[in-house]
Formats: C-alpha cells, structure tokens, sequence
C-alpha cells in the first residue's frame, strides 16, 4: 500500500513559498479546504453564483493556520526558540498549536477580556504564555514588535512576509476548484493581512497564466472597526466581531491597494447586518461561523440591498468556526430546549406527539 500522500501548504504549495532546502516541512494538515456552493444566500445577495470557502475549516478552525505554518517553519530554519504574536484570538489559537508541535515556547498578547472563549481554551491547551494586556489588539501588537526587536524571539504576526505567503495559497486553491477567479473575492478586513494575502495570489496566479483574469476584492470592516473605510486610525474600536476589533491595521496599504488595483471596495457593515448574516449562514447553510467571518456575507448582501449587486460569481471567504465564539451564539438565538423525561412517552409528552 502506498501511504498517503503528505498534506499541508508547505507540501502542496512549496514551489511558490520562501522556502529553501533547509526548512522544515511541518504540517497540521492545514489548507485544502472545501469550496461549498450556497444553497440559499446566492439568490438574495443578487449573485449568480456563490460560494464559500470554509477556512474554518483549517485544524485550529481559522485562516490562520496556512500563514502560521510557513512562518513558524521559516522562524525553526533561522533556529527561533520562542514565538510570539499580538492576537484578537485565530493567531494566538494558530501559533500556540504550531509551536507545540515543534517543541517551541509560544507567548501571545491579547487585549484583555476582548478574547472569545472559544480561541483562549484554544492558546491555553496548546500550552501558549498568555500575557492579557490593559490595552487592544493594535498596543498589543506594537508591545509585540518592540519586544521581538530586542529579545530572540521570532514575530509570527501578518506583518512577518511569511504570514502573507502562506495565507496567498487560498487564493490558489480557489482558481483551482473553480477552473479560474471568480468575479468577486468578499473577505473580512481586520490587520487587512488576509486581504493583501489573497490579493497577491491572485496576482500571481494570473501571471503564471494559470488563471485569466482577476476578482474585484470587495473587503468588509465592522462598522466601529472600520479605519480603512473612515480613512483614519480608530482609537478605540469596538465590534462584536471580535476577531476584527482593530483600529490601525497594520497592512492599511495592502488593502486600499488590493481594492484600487482590482476595482474593489471596502466598506463597512453593521454589528446587526454582521449578527443577521451569521444567523443566515447557521440557519439557511447549515454553516455555523464565528461573527466576524460573516461580514463578509453580510456585506454582499447590504450591496444587494442598495441594489449594487453586479450577478457573476463569487466566493466569500469564511475565516473562522463559529464554535470558536460560543457566547455570541447562546446570546444569539432564543434555544429550542425542552427538558423531559428519558423515555420515549416522555418526550412524546414534551413534544404534544
Ligand atoms: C476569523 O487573530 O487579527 O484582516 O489576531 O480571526 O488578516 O487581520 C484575526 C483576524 C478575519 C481578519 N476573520 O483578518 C488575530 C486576528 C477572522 C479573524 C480576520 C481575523 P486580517
């Protein structure tokens, strides 16, 4: 029997990564994830097709994991102890898993109280140093870079190359499953990392010749996180969708031109319109995800709404697993509960049968 073939970006996608004979080829299994079609979203974002690409999917349940393995890989070749982030919770959960793995000592910095439950039980389990900083995610990431500057520890934020290269391999895979780009990349904007990520895989692919042509990136910010919209720094950001509760990103420019050069946009959504969407996504998709990957659905549909949907075909990127934020969902929905006796009488009982 021949065994199965090793999985992981780093595998799959070497050739086009930084990497050299000399870095280690690890892998949680990370990347390859599915491209589902929508079953009910499509009509009512105005689109003719529309489909998902379930990053949510990676091992630790986020995005995260195809930059972290590049960039972990990378920081063991320059012969890094330790690692360390500033995280609304995807990179800390992503970094701490990738670094007990290779035998390293993780520290993250999160602002906090501002964490979901979900990503902390993540950082805590894989054993990372968790430093709760008086402050947000945008201090925690400048603590991180002075701390990085000065102590030989390796910074596995987006702001390190390796990070971008390994999270452009989604846009790869995408031309990939549908046989070209898709008229439309929706994404959530937060560091504005996975934006420029995309924006330069797509890119790329077009100048291999393996894809014809380029999406317009349409990038979505919560509306009280929302500096690349307003244009300017925001001092105190505030979203339920934590993840992207960020006020200066750190790749601004990656974004505004990841939108210029494609003819995107990037605009904001509302905390209801984000909540709606990832009501619809659990509800009408049987796809449950965290908040702030919904917006980017909900920004598809607010441009349906204001009657700016163009039809074509689009993939919106869903970033992170819902079970990552259990409280925004037990504070979302009125359960369907029935307490009753465990025999089958009882339940008959407790449902009127
Ligand atoms: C689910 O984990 O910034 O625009 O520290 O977790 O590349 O920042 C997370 C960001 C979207 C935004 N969706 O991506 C972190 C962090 C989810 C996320 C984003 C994040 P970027």
């Amino acid at each position: 029997m021949t065994p199965p073939r090793e999985r992981g970006v780093l595998h799959r996608w070497g050739e086009y990564l930084p990497i050299t004979p000399g870095t280690p080829m690890i892998s949680l299994g990370e990347g390859d994830t599915p491209l589902v079609r929508s079953v009910a979203l499509e009509a009512l974002c105005g689109l003719d097709e529309l489909w998902f690409k379930l990053e949510s999917c990676n091992p630790t349940g986020s995005f995260k994991d195809r930059g972290m393995v590049v960039a972990v890989a990378k920081a063991m070749e320059d012969g890094a102890k330790a690692v360390m982030c500033a995280s609304t919770g995807n990179t800390s959960a992503s970094a701490a898993a990738y670094a007990a793995r290779c035998g390293l000592t993780c520290f993250v910095l999160v602002p906090g109280g501002k964490v979901a439950a979900g990503k902390m039980a993540q950082a805590i389990a894989f054993g990372g140093r968790i430093l709760e900083v008086d402050g947000n995610f945008d201090d925690a990431l400048n603590a991180a870079r002075s701390l990085t500057a000065k102590h030989p520890v390796a910074l596995v934020n987006s702001v390190n190359p390796n990070r971008i290269a390994g999270q452009k391999t989604a846009a790869f895979e995408i031309c990939e499953s549908l046989g070209d780009a898709p008229d439309i990349l929706a994404i959530p904007v937060g560091n504005a990392g996975n934006i420029t990520a995309y924006w330069r895989g797509f890119c790329e692919w077009a100048e291999l010749g393996r894809a014809s042509r380029h999406p317009r990136m349409h990038g979505f910010q919560a509306a009280g996180a929302a500096p690349i919209v307003l244009g300017a720094p925001v001092a105190e950001p505030h979203t339920v969708a934590t993840a992207i509760r960020i006020g200066n990103p750190a790749s601004w420019t990656g974004a505004t031109a990841a939108r210029d050069e494609s003819g995107g946009l990037i605009e904001a959504v509302t905390d209801d319109q984000i909540l709606e969407a990832y009501e619809l996504l659990a509800r009408r998709e049987g796809i449950f995800v965290e908040p702030a990957s919904a917006a980017s659905v909900a920004g598809l549909l607010k441009l349906a709404r204001e009657g700016r949907a163009r039809g074509g075909r689009a993939v919106a990127v869903l970033t992170g697993n819902g079970l990552k934020d259990p409280d925004t969902a037990v504070a979302r929905y009125v359960p369907d509960i029935t307490r009753a006796p465990a025999t089958a009488e009882g339940i008959e009982r407790a449902l009127g049968w």
